[in-house]
């Protein structure tokens, strides 16, 4: 069969940083060799390279020796090609594309024009990851052990208006499919479906005594509920602003907010009472109070909890400092024990009608319960995350928006594109230098004619890498990032090749991208 005599063997494509190391070689000989070796088989064989070019070390070149991060880049790609040339690799060099470049990015902004037309990608405020060295933003899947992944430095809380992909609406596809990728290894299955964290369990309502809100908690351990004695929430959870002109909480908050950074709160839990309490939902008369803790994050479930501090550590460490009550809901506990972990063969206590069930059928009937009383209700969460893809930087692709005059925000029109990066840039000042340009941010709307602001905040480069691929295979398309024809023959990529550490943030990426893009209508 003819069609399928055809063999997609791609590297990942390496950032332009001056020259060809050891590292490069060790991993393009591999591809070098599968390459060959379907050609030996009368494959026919795609093996492209291109280069990763836009991002921090070219601005930061730009900073210390005063040459244009352009230059600079362009320097890189044609010293490490002439390396790649001189070790022989059989690479398709007619095929060679590099992010940086306006043939490349134009269609990247028509990309991000598409997925703004599908709600794919949407601005909103949000407490983000701060690099203090790179001085801009990171992703969720960019912070690794709480430092930034190229910086290695501690990252910051710090709130900003970015733009984010909505990638957490493909959550449920993201991890069913992993099933049909048969020839991942197992390791880069595991580790998304990890990431992308799905928790079955209840949201259970409280409601505040003597007012008509109600606090809603996400719990995976519903069968729990007795043994509730306390109510935690995030510092960012909505019930702050009632507390937002109190010096009090404000100085807690940002203790918590420094707390969270440092990410040592899982020893050092505090907590800032709220007076006020929350009617136990299924115990008549028990109230239980309201305090805020800085080991609630607001980035899962709901930011709320209920504390049963007699089966989680965490809650009993709380509950032992601030002295609140710790009921055990398990027969025959060992006594010794402060607190012991919920176990499927444990038997419930102290429950009320869940009295003497095994915890796996407590569970059922409890939710059962929560339906009928309407107080809460079964569901899943994911703890993937959309993806802020803004950078305050200046080496990356512009974002193909403007802020009019009258407060509307505006994609380009497409015969605009690609809007380009200003060639005179001083990158003397702090901060970004789109930003502090004379000129290169202030247009105007092309259908009104009202005064508009560009966007200065450029994109992540791990948006430049999540659509490659696919641009290998008609890399010299005009109207279109991809065309079909090419695509359909070349696609999917037969092997892949490039380092672990990409398991989680490109790869997961790039299943964004493919899915994104379906919906924008692109085969
Ligand atoms: C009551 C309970 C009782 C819980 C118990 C655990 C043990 P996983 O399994 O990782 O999904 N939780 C929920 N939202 C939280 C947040 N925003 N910040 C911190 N903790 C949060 O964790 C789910 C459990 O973590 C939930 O179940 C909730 O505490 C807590 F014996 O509810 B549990």
């Amino acid at each position: 069969d003819k069609e399928k005599k055809k063999f997609y063997v791609l590297e990942m494509f390496p950032y332009p940083s001056g020259n060809i190391h050891m590292g490069h070689l060790r991993n393009y000989t591999i591809g070098d060799v599968i390459a060959r070796f379907y050609k030996a088989n009368k494959y026919n064989v795609l093996h492209p390279m291109g280069w990763d070019s836009f991002g921090m070390p070219a601005e930061n070149a730009a900073i210390e020796n005063k040459i244009s991060p352009g230059e600079w880049t362009k320097k890189n790609i044609s010293h490490m090609k002439s390396q790649l040339m001189k070790i022989g690799l059989s690479l398709d060099w007619g095929r060679e594309i590099s992010t940086c470049e306006k043939k490349y990015y134009k269609h990247q902004q028509q990309i991000f024009i598409d997925f703004f037309n599908k709600g794919l990608v949407y601005k909103k405020d949000s407490f983000v990851n701060w690099d203090p060295v790179d001085k801009t933003v990171l992703a969720n899947e960019q912070v690794i052990d709480g430092k930034g992944w190229r910086s290695g430095v501690t990252v910051e809380k710090k709130k900003l208006s970015q733009w984010f992909l909505n990638i957490s609406k493909f959550s449920n596809e993201l991890l069913n499919d992993l099933e049909n990728l048969k020839d991942w290894p197992e390791k880069v299955k595991l580790m998304q479906n990890n990431w992308i964290g799905l928790s079955q369990g209840a949201e259970i309502k409280f409601k505040i005594v003597d007012s008509s809100s109600t606090i809603d908690v996400y719990t995976t351990k519903p069968e729990t509920l007795f043994g509730a004695s306390f109510i935690a929430l995030s510092v960012e959870h909505d019930l702050a602003q009632k507390f937002k002109d109190s010096e009090k909480f404000k100085s807690f908050r940002e203790n918590c907010l420094k707390l969270q950074e440092k990410k040592d709160f899982v020893t050092d839990k505090i907590g800032f009472n709220t007076q006020l309490n929350v009617e136990h939902p299924l115990i008549k008369n028990c109230k239980l109070p309201i305090y805020f803790s800085n080991y609630v994050l607001i980035n899962y479930g709901n930011g709320a909890i209920f504390g049963c501090p007699a089966h989680d550590e965490r809650d009993f460490e709380f509950a032992k400092k601030y002295k609140l009550k710790i009921t055990s809901i398990i027969k025959n506990k060992n006594k010794e024990l402060p607190y012991c972990d919920f176990k499927e063969s444990d038997t419930l206590d102290n429950s009320n009608f869940l009295n003497g069930l095994k915890s796996k059928e407590a569970k059922k009937t409890i939710l059962k319960k929560i339906k009928q009383d309407k107080i809460g209700f079964e569901t899943s969460k994911f703890k993937l995350k959309d993806w802020g893809v803004s950078r305050q930087r200046f080496w990356g692709c512009p974002i193909p928006i403007i802020y009019r005059e009258d407060g509307e925000i505006l994609t380009v029109d497409k015969n605009q594109l690609p809007i380009e990066l200003p060639a005179d840039t001083d990158f003397s000042g702090s901060g970004n230098p789109l930003d502090y340009h004379p000129q290169w941010k202030y247009t105007k709307c092309s259908k009104s004619g009202l005064n508009a602001i560009r966007e200065t905040d450029t994109l992540d480069t791990f948006f430049d890498s999540s659509w490659y691929f696919l641009r290998f295979c008609s890399p010299n398309s005009n109207d279109e990032p991809f065309d079909e024809k090419n695509t359909s023959y070349w696609m999917p990529v037969d092997h892949y090749i490039g380092g672990i550490e990409h398991a989680i943030l490109h790869l997961l990426y790039s299943r964004f991208f493919t899915r994104a893009l379906r919906e924008c209508g692109y085969k």
